[in-house]
Parts: structure tokens; sequence; C-alpha cells
């Protein structure tokens, strides 16, 4: 026994990263679309403004979807491109297109998946203080109902917010990406407080204006941790370190239990808020109840780990890595152990089922001179990492796994020098080609994981 008969094998992308802006749509601004205007933020300039066109080549790209056997496909909705100030006036051109997206899903029998938020803030709300305003908190609950309305007719299955650690923690606290502020870590946690509180009010708007019962989720990340050996003590040590504040706060997003425990337990977790008690923001009980809206299942952005031993001293130790450890183009450690240890770490402390929402691999992808795009280090990255999910689907209610990501795209600040797709993209001619690991994930989706390793 391995994957349950029913899992659900997809793949992912995000609005800015693959639509392009659809010049004829009366889409509005979004925080990306304002931030890659100024080319020093972003590889060679490159911006979304054309990105993989999928706005004029979504029923092509449906049909490749189902020509790769895929069950189900995540994907989010631009939130200026159906509000293009964010609140107010809807764009019907938007929600056209987004309804027309959904239909060559269905028609080609594949699930959508829908995530309300994967960094698209309208610029327009971003000028009225974007995530510092509470006054958000009522924008995102009355974008989430206009989804409702439009789309859960036809689809059942929501996450509402991508990688909160990354939109706050790069966009406001580092800024090295949109809207490239540098707050102070006080405000950032005035903001973080104010996300999962619109988190929450999104679950209540499309629990309310859903047209039928729906499934929703959120979709977290962070790097996970995972036991340098099966000593009860290491497995004890990473679970601790896993769920622990970051140990400097000036990069204090990059953790799983600020973000996660209040929406699933209830309560922030108790080491960040004596940790950080000087930065916090008042926070109520009516507050924590918002936040803590029951969600249905749990995912998580999984691409690599930290090895942790238990020290002399009692405490986690991050073990380093040797030289030469393995790692993929964009210099990310392959570590596939983490698609194991976190999936079970996650699964004890929340009890919720659980999707990988994300997880892949850039490689240095290029059409060979047989016309085929071969990639060996993803089918290979892609194995290991499988081999480890389907160890932890014996053991835990895993619901589904999606690849990052079904098409080449506009990988953030490293603009499309970054290839994470299934399908290459000739930025030039936006043909679409499908590289080797869509072929081999086709037969991994039929046999449901059986030619992987035990
Ligand atoms: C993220 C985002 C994706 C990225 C992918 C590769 O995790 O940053 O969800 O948009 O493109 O993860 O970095």
């Amino acid at each position: 026994m391995g994957f349950a008969k029913n899992f659900v094998w997809g793949a992912a992308t995000s609005a800015y990263q693959i639509e392009g802006t659809g010049a004829e749509d009366r889409k509005g601004k979004n925080i990306w679309d304002i931030y890659t205007k100024e080319p020093w933020h972003i590889y060679g300039g490159h911006t979304g403004d054309i990105a993989c066109d999928h706005y004029h080549r979504f029923r092509e790209d449906a049909v490749l979807m189902k020509e790769m056997g895929l069950k189900a496909y995540r994907f989010s909705i631009d939130w200026s491109r159906v509000l293009p100030e964010g609140i107010g006036k809807v764009n019907e051109v938007g929600i056209e297109f987004y309804s027309n997206v959904i239909n060559a899903l269905l028609e080609n029998g594949i699930e959508p998946y829908i995530t309300l938020y994967h960094w698209e803030l309208p610029y327009e709300l971003y000028k009225r203080g974007g995530w510092m305003n509470p006054e958000i908190i009522e924008w995102f609950g009355n974008y989430a109902k206009l989804v409702a309305e439009c789309f859960s007719d036809r689809v059942t299955h929501f996450f509402t917010l991508n990688e909160p650690q990354c939109f706050i923690g790069l966009g406001c606290l580092t800024g090295e990406h949109a809207p490239g502020i540098k707050a102070s870590i006080k405000d950032t946690f005035i903001m973080s407080h104010n996300v999962l509180k619109s988190h929450g009010r999104a679950v209540q708007m499309l629990r309310q204006y859903g047209k039928q019962p729906l499934t929703i989720g959120y979709a977290p990340t962070c790097s996970m941790c995972y036991p340098e050996t099966d000593k009860p003590e290491d497995i004890k040590a990473a679970r601790q370190k896993l769920f622990s504040m970051q140990e400097d706060d000036k990069n204090w997003t990059w953790n799983v239990a600020w973000w996660s425990d209040p929406v699933i337990l209830g309560h922030y977790p108790k080491e960040g808020l004596q940790r950080y008690e000087a930065y916090l923001p008042d926070i109520t009980d009516e507050d924590m109840k918002l936040i803590a809206e029951p969600i249905d299942v749990y995912g998580q952005n999984i691409y690599n780990g930290r090895c942790i031993r238990m020290g002399e001293d009692g405490q986690p130790q991050e073990v380093k890595r040797p030289v030469g450890f393995p790692r993929t183009a964009m210099y990310w450690p392959v570590t596939p152990e983490c698609l194991y240890w976190g999936p079970k770490f996650l699964y004890e402390r929340y009890n919720k089922p659980i999707y990988i929402t994300e997880n892949g691999v850039s490689c240095c992808d290029s059409v060979s001179l047989d016309g085929k795009v071969h990639d060996p280090d993803r089918i290979d990255f892609l194995a290991r990492y499988l081999t480890q999910l389907k160890k932890v689907a014996k053991e835990i209610d895993l619901r589904g796994y999606f690849q990052w990501s079904l098409m080449d795209n506009f990988e953030w600040t490293r603009g499309y020098s970054e290839r994470f797709g299934l399908i290459f993209i000739d930025y030039q001619t936006q043909s679409r080609i499908l590289k080797d690991s869509a072929y081999w994930y086709k037969e991994l989706i039929r046999t449901n994981g059986k030619n992987l390793g035990e």
C-alpha cells in the first residue's frame, strides 16, 4: 500500500507568474505589476507582462494537462484582475477569463484548486496601507465572497493564502519582493496578524457564499527539519526545531508555528508570544476565534529541509551539510527526507488531512538536438522526494501533491532564469514542450506511484 486510491496528483502555478496582463482586459495593477517596472528589482529586468501568455493560451494548456494525465491543477486568481481597485467595481472580463479557465479544466477532466492569494495584492489597496491596514480583513473577505459567488458552482477546493512567510518576510521585512518595503519588525507583526485575520474572514465568506460544500485549506511554506538518524532523541530534536521560532528576529517570518498554530490550534505558539512580546499588536480572543475559523485540509509548500540532531546540551543542533552536497540549479539543497518527516511532523501537530501544495526543482533545461527536453535531474529529484512521500502516505491522511510547476514561469526576482516546469516554455515563440519529466510524472500518476521505491 502506498498512496491512497483517490490520491490527487496535480501541478501548480500562480497568476502573475504565468498569465501575462492580457492588455485587452481591464485588469488593475497588483504590486508585482508595479514592482517589476523598476528593472533593477528583477533579473534581466524581466516582468510578468507576457509571462507564459496563459491569458490567451489557457485552453491549450488545459489540453496539455490532460495529455500529462494530471488529476488536478492548483492556480491562483489575480485579485486585481477581478477587482481592479481591490474593492468596489468588478471587472467582468476578468471574471469571464477565470470562468473560461475553470470550464477548460473541467472539459479536460482536471479538478480545479483555487488559491485566493498568491501575492497579487491590488496596488490601490497597497496605497491604502495594504496588510498594515486592518480594513484589509474586510477587503479580502469581500474578494473571497466574489470568488465564491462566481466560481464555487464548479470549484469546491480553495486555499486562502500562499506562503505568508514569503509575502510578509520577503515583501515587507527584507524588501526583496514586491512591494519592496523594509518595515519594522513591529509593523510586520501587525501585518501578520491582519494576514491571519484575513485568512479567517475569507474562510467565513467562502463558507457563507459557497454554492456547495467546499474544502478549504491554507498553503504556508518553510524549510522542514529532519533527524540525522532515527534515534528518538534526533527525531525529538528535529520536531522541536521545526516548530521553534527563528534564531534571528530580522528573519522572524521563516517559521511554521507562528503562521499555522493560530489557524489550526487557535493560539499563537507560547515560545513566540514570549519571544516577540515587545513587537506584538493587541491580540483579542475574538481575533483568535476568527483566525481559527475551521478549515478542512492543511497545505504546505515543501522544497527542502535542515538536518537536525540532539546536541550534547539537550538542544537541537543543525548538522552542517558536507562539501558537495547535492543542490538544484537555484542552489537549493536536495533533501528528499523532508518530504517524509515534514508531513509526518505537521500531521502529528495539526491532525488535518495534508496536501503538499508545492514541491519541485529548478533545472538548467533546454531543447536538445532531438527537439526534446531531457531533464534527468528533475526525474531523479522527483523519484527521491516522492519515494519519501509514499512512505509517509502509509502513516498519515495525505490527500494530494501539486508539482511546482506545471510550466516554466516567472520566478519572481529571478525572472525567467529559473525553470521549474514539467512543460518547457520557449519564451520567444510561447511554444510548449512536455519535458521528459512530464512523461515520467504521467506514468507515475497512471500507476499511482507503484513504480517508486518502497
Ligand atoms: C514560492 C512560490 C512559488 C515559487 C516556487 C519556486 O514558493 O515562492 O509559491 O511561486 O515560484 O516556490 O520558488
